[in-house]
């Protein structure tokens, strides 16, 4: 069985003081909770002071990027071996924000992905259409390239120890969220990919949803059968609601 995963991405927000007040009201609501795996990613400033803030409890820690390179003269980013430093266990890679503003390429990502596991990290791959693509009738053949582009790298072996997050573009802080059955098409779509490739792979890998997810419509996502989890943009800045998520997991 794959264990529930919800990562909380909180993008570029927050304040030491507004990351204070959400830190321990999620840590009061995920007392107990020892089935999900629960991870925030705040901005890579804010690192430390999550890690701090989160001391033992069973808050994991994300990063939101991260460089292609281990160190040197590349003024503004960060490598994954720092993150190590400062108890990070995943990085999302691919996000379609980082793919739009910053014009990140699938090879590009998967030189990321790359750098995050050889410091012995978790990469999560984020990736999914455009509105424009899915009416189009590419959904498959997006998700295709997006998920390609590791193992035409790195091979198949590369999902082994990863996370993909299928995050269709048009429900991403649209407040429209994917149907349960339009997710989980897309999540079949993705394991029967890797299931070409290596079976055993494709049933490991957790894959989850982001996109507009909320309380409301957490729990109906995450009951699907390719659905392991959520990764949560605007929700994951309430601590109320961010609990409402990993509790309906
Ligand atoms: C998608 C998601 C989190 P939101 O970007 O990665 O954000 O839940 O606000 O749509």
């Amino acid at each position: 069985m794959r264990r529930p995963l919800v990562l909380g991405n909180w993008k570029m927000n927050g304040t030491k003081a507004s990351n204070a007040e959400l830190i321990e009201g999620l840590k009061a609501a995920a007392v107990g909770v020892d089935s999900v795996t629960i991870g925030v990613c705040p901005p890579a400033v804010f690192i430390a002071q999550i890690q701090e803030l989160a001391g033992d409890s069973n808050i994991c820690i994300g990063a939101q990027d991260v460089s292609v390179q281990s160190s040197g003269a590349y003024t503004g980013e960060w490598s994954a071996d720092m993150l190590t430093e400062f108890g990070v266990s995943y990085v999302l890679v691919g996000h379609s924000e980082r793919r739009t503003y910053h014009n990140e390429s699938d090879e590009l990502i998967a030189k990321k992905f790359k750098a995050t596991q050889d410091a012995g990290l978790v990469p999560v791959l984020c990736i999914g259409e455009t509105l424009e693509e899915r009416e189009a009738g590419k959904l498959e053949s997006v998700i295709t390239t997006q998920v390609n582009a590791v193992i035409d790298a790195y091979g198949i072996e590369a999902y082994k120890n990863a996370v993909i997050a299928y995050e269709p573009v048009w429900a991403i802080g649209t407040g429209v969220t994917a149907t349960s059955e339009q997710a989980q098409e897309a999540h079949a779509l993705i394991r029967k990919l890797l299931a070409e490739k290596d079976a055993e792979v494709a049933a490991g890998i957790q894959i989850l949803y982001g996109g507009s997810m909320k309380p409301g419509n957490a729990a109906e996502l995450m009951a699907m059968e390719d659905i392991d989890g959520g990764l949560v943009g605007g929700a994951s800045l309430v601590a109320a609601d961010f609990a409402g998520i990993f509790n309906a997991a």
